[in-house]
């Protein structure tokens, strides 16, 4: 959970001097604190995700430069995945503007923060840090299809801000990159780097009784908002990671035009149309209306 805020305004303090507001990691300035707020989550995470997430992902983690003993160095991490998929994980401040972000992307460059949570605030954090961008984000980056797809989402969301429908096509990757399920056998499982990040999202989204899981539709989702402070009420589910490849080969173009100013459904709605997976009791979000 974290996001929205668009990037720093011109003259703000924290903007970089490069223009794709990447920075040097600066590895050698993390301290003791910052790595064991990494071994906390690190280990947190390890003994959540077996059984829970893609296999996808698990594979990528294994492959990788990622392990409990410190914030992982870019420059390793960029070797070992380069020679998998091209991709490189390159150092930016925190979220940086839109067309920033599409344009690192559209290139095969990963942005991802090189700050991390202070221990004090383990569960909850506004913006990408180190640990969600590169334990959440940057496993799945070894697969080829997910790799390919999330270059197709940089050009794509180049091509949707200059159409006026970026919003549409950022609830897509919300409710796939971010927060997205998936079906393996017969059970679900994670692929989104926003519950493979967070404890508590990975046994909300798969275990409890509230949310809704629905399966993936892309019109739906496009129209669907999201939340952005707490667990997603709805969460989508693919049916493999191969669905993302012939997303990112849809022309999206005559679906914006249908999409745009048709009616937006809230974050809970359920629609006679859609294929429901498990009908959510919601239990959980009409708790925290109350104490609101
Ligand atoms: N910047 N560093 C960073 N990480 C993100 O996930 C990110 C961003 N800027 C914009 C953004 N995401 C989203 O608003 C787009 O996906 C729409
Ligand atoms: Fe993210």
């Amino acid at each position: 959970m974290e996001k929205v805020k668009h990037g720093l305004a011109a003259g703000e303090p924290g903007r970089p001097e490069n223009p794709d507001w990447t920075i040097d990691q600066n590895w050698d300035s993390y301290t003791a604190v910052d790595h064991g707020v990494w071994r906390t989550l690190y280990e947190r995470q390890s003994r959540l995700l077996p059984g829970r997430v893609c296999a996808e992902f698990q594979r990528g983690m294994a492959e990788l430069p990622i392990g409990p003993d410190e914030i992982p160095d870019f420059r390793r991490l960029s070797e070992a995945l380069g020679r998998r998929t091209g991709w490189s994980v390159v150092a930016v401040p925190g979220l940086v503007p839109d067309e920033v972000f599409f344009d690192h992307l559209a290139n095969r460059r990963f942005p991802a923060g090189h700050f991390i949570r202070r221990p004090e605030e383990l569960d909850y954090l506004e913006e990408p840090d180190v640990f969600h961008d590169v334990f959440g984000h940057v496993p799945l980056l070894t697969d080829p299809v997910f790799a390919d797809f999330l270059q197709a989402y940089g050009l794509g969301g180049l091509r949707a801000q200059s159409m006026g429908v970026l919003p549409n096509l950022a609830r897509v990757y919300w409710y796939t990159v971010e927060f997205g399920l998936v079906r393996e056998g017969g059970d679900l499982r994670i692929f989104g780097a926003g519950i493979a990040s967070s404890g508590g999202e990975t046994l909300f989204s798969l275990e409890d009784p509230s949310p809704n899981r629905i399966a993936f539709d892309l019109e739906r989702v496009m129209r669907t908002r999201y939340r952005i402070d707490d667990y997603q009420e709805t969460y989508f589910v693919i049916e493999g990671l191969d669905d993302l490849l012939a997303l990112a080969e849809i022309d999206f173009a005559p679906i914006y035009e249908r999409v745009r100013g048709a009616a937006e459904y809230e974050p809970g709605d359920i629609l006679p149309t859609d294929r429901v997976l498990t009908r959510g009791t919601g239990a959980y979000h009409a708790a925290r209306r109350k104490v609101a």
